[in-house]
């Protein structure tokens, strides 16, 4: 417990991902619930947790959403990770939780941003406690986007803030620079988890700013997992893309 309320622990998290025996997170950023059904139901056996963006979907339906991608997701054992990241102060991190998309009642991972304080997690375990639910917030430390702001000073001031806190199942760490990885690595110790976006095993599929680096050299500079989108959903084969990364992602 901390704050009041029950979390989902890095140790849940972690021998989930162990069980699964894969260390791939798959970025399903698709416009329509049955894409995203479609595409778990291909590479789920390859993958670990299913990252989300809910408010990018055309057709999002709570019914649909439960029914189609989190109960056969859940069924798998595949841990349900919105990406929503939480930037606003405790209290409407909470409601948006709690909001029309009920993160609250299906996530088991959310991500959210230390900018605006660290009541931000109690807002959003306060979330998960009122629906009965368990979960764990991974904060961003580091971005993949070039130019970002999240500066080597405001990453040791997040692992520093949120290291202690036990709703805190660990940080998103680029893995567009395998050095960026050891770093936080070495701030954050072994305690809480590095999740890591920004891969590709070809870094010129990187558009808007993006910035790509390689599967097994973030695993090796201490990740836990990696998150991949692009590499995976616009492959032709997305099946034997996700036995490639899950491959290369192995230790
Ligand atoms: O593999 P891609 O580039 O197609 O997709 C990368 C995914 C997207 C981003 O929202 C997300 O990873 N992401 C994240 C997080 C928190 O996952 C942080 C970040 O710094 N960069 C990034 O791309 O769904």
């Amino acid at each position: 417990m901390s704050g009041g309320y029950a979390c989902l622990s890095v140790d849940e998290i972690r021998s989930s991902i162990e069980d699964r025996k894969t260390r791939v997170i798959l970025a399903a950023d698709l416009f329509t619930v049955s894409e995203i059904s479609n595409m778990l139901h291909e590479v789920g056996d390859h993958i670990c947790m299913l990252k989300t963006h809910v408010d990018g979907i055309h057709d999002f339906h709570l019914d649909r959403w439960m029914k189609e991608v989190v109960e056969p997701a859940k069924d798998m054992g595949v841990l349900l990770f919105e990406d929503r990241k939480f930037a606003d102060i405790g209290y409407v991190s909470k409601i948006q939780m709690l909001g029309h998309q009920r993160i609250a009642q299906w996530a088991d991972v959310v991500t959210a941003h230390r900018i605006s304080g660290p009541d931000i997690v109690d807002g959003i375990h306060e979330a998960w406690r009122e629906c009965g639910r368990r979960g764990s917030v991974a904060v961003l430390a580091q971005m993949s986007s070039s130019g970002n702001l999240l500066d080597k000073e405001y990453c040791r001031a997040v692992v520093d803030s949120c290291r202690e806190i036990e709703g805190v199942c660990g940080f998103i760490g680029n893995g567009s620079d395998p050095s960026n990885i050891s770093e936080l690595r070495s701030l954050v110790g072994r305690d809480k988890m590095i999740l890591t976006p920004g891969i590709n095993l070809n870094s010129r599929e990187a558009r808007m700013g993006q910035r790509y680096g390689h599967p097994r050299e973030a695993i090796a500079a201490g990740s836990d997992a990696v998150i991949v989108g692009s590499g995976i959903i616009r492959n032709r084969e997305p099946l034997a893309a996700a036995m490639k990364y899950a491959e290369e992602a192995s230790v």
